[in-house]
């Protein structure tokens, strides 16, 4: 490769990268193909439209010569999944005693997905109800024996009622703002 070379495919991916605004991770010189240094010399002199130049560069990076280092922004938003638990205590079944859900009342923030864990040694549900105890079909667990889980993820605010079918007077709120 020739100096005249090098400083056209040079020119050619910094004139590619502001263009872009993307990143170049790197450009391994040796496997860009002839016609492609070509093409960004004749660009470079004139001799070729901005098309054939484009399509070169587009070919290096469908060919992985060219890696781009996508927008850092984009994938560090993606904010990773938020879990809150419930748990259902040993004793939870009994009216008089106090084996509420802890928390009784979970505040969440939008997106969250509540687990419930079962810590009881006898089985329970978790049944969402409307606001006059009725059930609802919101989300409902099978039935979970001891050590079992059942998770919904809440996407709107609200206040959600819960309950278990086989202890009624169980019932606990998810609160989500
Ligand atoms: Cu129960």
């Amino acid at each position: 490769m020739n100096r005249t070379k090098i400083l056209y495919s040079a020119a050619a991916f910094i004139a590619f990268s502001f263009l872009a605004g993307v990143t170049l991770q790197h450009a391994t010189a040796e496997f860009v193909p002839e016609w492609v240094k070509n093409t960004a010399k004749w660009y470079g002199e004139g001799k070729t439209s901005e098309v054939e130049f484009v399509n070169a560069i587009k070919y290096l990076i469908e060919n992985n010569i060219i890696v781009l280092e996508l927008d850092q922004k984009k994938t560090e938003s993606k904010t990773s999944p938020t879990f809150e638990n419930i748990i259902i205590p040993n004793g939870n079944s009994k009216v008089g005693n106090v084996g509420f859900y802890i928390p009784l009342n979970l505040e969440i923030e939008k997106g969250t997905t509540v687990v419930w864990i079962n810590d009881d040694n006898i089985e329970h549900t978790v049944q969402s109800q409307d606001e006059k105890g009725n059930l609802i079909s919101l989300f409902n667990s099978d039935l979970l024996r001891t050590g079992e889980r059942f998770a919904h993820k809440f996407n709107d605010d609200g206040a959600y009622h819960y309950f278990c079918t086989i202890h009624p007077w169980r019932v606990g709120v998810v609160t989500v703002s």
